[in-house]
């Protein structure tokens, strides 16, 4: 089996960390294949990063497509233009964020999430609404560091991941810890051991569901709202982007 795995921002380093740790949670004989688009932003930590980085989450959902690919997965929290690819693929699309909050949910009855950036927070609020995961979401803490500390090894990012997950489980009556960014997805496994509960990184979540689905044949499905978009005329510099595929 092959799984895209999309970051959807446009930091080398970070693709690699997360090709490293989707590579690692596959199954033998899946090959996880991590790319970022050419255009977009460094990091994503606004509402309009998330907008902006989905545009190049579909190039490469298209391409992906093309290429053969068996699912595909978004690896930034926010899961950046997940319906919009879900519209346009036909294998499976996983979220790191939709992902990590159900499988905690098997483990737990609450989970807290712990992000980069204190303006994110909302952003992981409004996916557990929309996922129905509130019920089990007790809180959303942040580290308040930007994204790409977490790729420089002399920042206190990491320190700061694990004295907020102990707070976490201190004050919010919860049983696992999500990890609220792609760029945390190496700290999962020490990070368990550490605090002795479920640390649940997306990356590794989404690449289990994808091959669950793929194993069990189950394709996005193409009746109703997730159909293929219908084909029109986009102007401008979007031109490019334009449905093509007949909608169903
Ligand atoms: C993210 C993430 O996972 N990747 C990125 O660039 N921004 N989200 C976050 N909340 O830090």
């Amino acid at each position: 089996m092959r799984i895209k795995v999309i970051n959807p921002n446009t930091t080398d380093s970070m693709t690699r960390k997360i090709g490293a740790a989707a590579q690692a949670a596959a199954r033998p004989g899946t090959v996880a294949v991590a790319v970022n688009p050419a255009r977009g932003p460094v990091s994503i930590e606004s509402h309009y990063d998330e907008a902006v980085a989905a545009v190049g989450v579909l190039d490469e959902i298209r391409r992906g497509e093309a290429e053969g690919f068996d699912g595909h997965v978004i690896a930034c929290f926010g899961d950046p233009g997940l319906l919009a690819a879900r519209e346009i693929a036909s294998g499976p699309v996983v979220g790191i964020a939709e992902a990590a909050m159900h499988l905690a949910s098997f483990v737990a009855t609450g989970f807290s999430v712990v992000t980069t950036l204190a303006r994110t927070c909302v952003i992981a609020e409004h996916l557990a609404e929309q996922y129905g995961m509130a019920r089990f979401c007790r809180n959303i803490r942040a580290i308040d560091l930007p994204v790409l500390d977490l790729d420089d090894p002399g920042s206190e990012a990491s320190r700061l991941v694990a004295a907020e997950c102990r707070r976490a489980l201190e004050r919010d009556r919860c049983g696992a810890i999500v990890l609220g960014c792609a760029g945390m997805a190496d700290l999962a496994a020490s990070l368990s051991a550490q605090l002795g509960v479920p640390v649940i990184e997306g990356v590794s979540a989404a690449v289990g569901v994808v091959e669950t689905l793929v194993g069990l044949r189950l394709a996005t499905s193409k009746h109703g709202d997730l159909a293929y978009p219908p084909a029109k005329l986009y102007r401008g510099d979007f031109h490019a982007l334009a449905p093509t595929r007949l909608a169903s």
